[in-house]
C-alpha cells in the first residue's frame, strides 16, 4: 500500500553535511521525496511533534537540541515506506544500530543526554498523518 512518512534531518545531520547521504539512501531505495523544506523548528512546533514524551527527563533536552539549528523536514512516499524508512534510518541508539542503516553507520553518541541520531521517520500512518500537519499543514 503507498503510503507518505514525515521525515527530519535532525539538526547534527545538516551539521555535519550528511543531507545529501541521508537522502540518497531513502531515494536509492526507491521512495520519492514529495515535499521538502529546511526551517530551525519553533518551541512550538516541537511540542506538538513530539507530545507523546511530554514530561519524559529527556524532553527539554530534547526540544533544545531540535530547535539548536536547521532541519530538513520531507514527505517520503512509497509501497510501505514507514516501516521500509525506520528499517533504513535503524534502531534509535546510534551504538546498537545495525550497521548498514543511517543511524549504525553515520550516527555517533558521545554519552550527550540527547542521543544525536540524525534523523527522524514516522513510526505509523497515524503518526505520519499527524506529523505531516504538523511540518506541512493540511
Ligand atoms: P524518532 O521519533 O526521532 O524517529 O526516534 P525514535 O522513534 O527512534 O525514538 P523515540 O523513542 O520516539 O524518541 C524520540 C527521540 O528522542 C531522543 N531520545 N533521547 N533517553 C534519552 O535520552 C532519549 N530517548 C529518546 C532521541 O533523539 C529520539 O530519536
Ligand atoms: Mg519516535
Amino acid at each position: 500500500m503507498t503510503e507518505r512518512s514525515l521525515i527530519l534531518v535532525k539538526p547534527d545531520g545538516v551539521q555535519r553535511n550528511l543531507i545529501g547521504e541521508v537522502l540518497s539512501r531513502f531515494e536509492t531505495k526507491g521512495y520519492k521525496i514529495v515535499d521538502l523544506k529546511m526551517l530551525t523548528p519553533t518551541e512550538e512546533i516541537l511540542t506538538q511533534h513530539y507530545a507523546e514524551h511530554e514530561g519524559k527527563p529527556f524532553f527539554r533536552p530534547l526540544v533544545e537540541f531540535m530547535s539548536s539549528g536547521p532541519v530538513v523536514a520531507l514527505i517520503l512516499e512509497g509501497e510501505r515506506v514507514i516501516e521500509g524508512a525506520r528499517t533504513i534510518m535503524g534502531s534509535s541508539d546510534p551504538t546498537t544500530a545495525p550497521a548498514g542503516t543511517i543511524r549504525g553507520d553515520l550516527g555517533r553518541d558521545w554519552g550527550e543526554a540527547v542521543q544525536k541520531n540524525l534523523v527522524h521517520g514516522s513510526d505509523s500512518p497515524e503518526s505520519a498523518e499527524r506529523e505531516i500537519a504538523i511540518w506541512f499543514g493540511a
